[in-house]
């Protein structure tokens, strides 16, 4: 059976949340090519995207980078919405020389559901979201009535981080 239709049938579809973030080459051009990419996914809708965002490096180093969530239904697994999503940043040429190294694309899966995941491969929801200003602000512009499973709410996270430098780009 081809890899596009192997985990699908008969899953149901799940919501799942990426968030997108670039600070290598033209970040604009990239991002706007991962959301065709994303929307083309087997299986897959996306049902929102965030304005762009041009935010401060926190715990990176180089230029500022552009950020942004999407709102995904999709029937892909997990696992294999993980490997969709790795695949679309090596399109882009990621490459991993150090942790925190500036990229030309990061695709994190948030969220999947209400599942809860802590693997070696995924951790689930993503363990750094409620700290990082550069994921709530486009977050909260797309689904503010949002609660991750054992966080405040989006609005109150965003509080605790109002020191984070997050620019919304007027779209164009
Ligand atoms: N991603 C990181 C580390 N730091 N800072 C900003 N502003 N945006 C990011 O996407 C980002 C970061 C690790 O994935
Ligand atoms: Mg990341
Ligand atoms: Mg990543």
């Amino acid at each position: 059976m081809p890899r596009s239709t192997e985990r699908l049938a008969p899953r149901a579809s799940e919501v799942a949340f990426v968030a997108l973030g670039a600070n290598l080459g033209d970040a604009r051009a990239t991002l706007d090519a991962a959301f065709v990419a994303l929307a083309a996914l087997p299986g897959t809708r996306l049902r929102a995207g965030s304005s762009l965002y041009r935010t401060a490096p926190i715990d990176s180093s180089g230029p500022d980078y552009l950020n942004a969530v999407v709102l995904l239904d999709t029937r892909l697994a997990p696992l294999a919405l993980l490997g969709a999503l790795q695949r679309i940043e090596r399109a882009h040429g990621r490459q991993r020389p150090y942790r925190n190294a500036p990229r030309t694309l990061d695709l994190d899966l948030l969220s999947y559901g209400d599942r809860r995941i802590a693997t070696e491969a995924l951790t689930l929801p993503h363990p750094r979201l409620h700290e990082r200003a550069f994921v709530l602000r486009p977050l909260a512009e797309i689904a503010p009535a949002l609660t991750i499973a054992g966080y405040a709410s989006i609005a109150e996270l965003l509080l605790r981080v109002a020191d984070q430098r997050v620019d919304r780009l007027p779209p164009c």
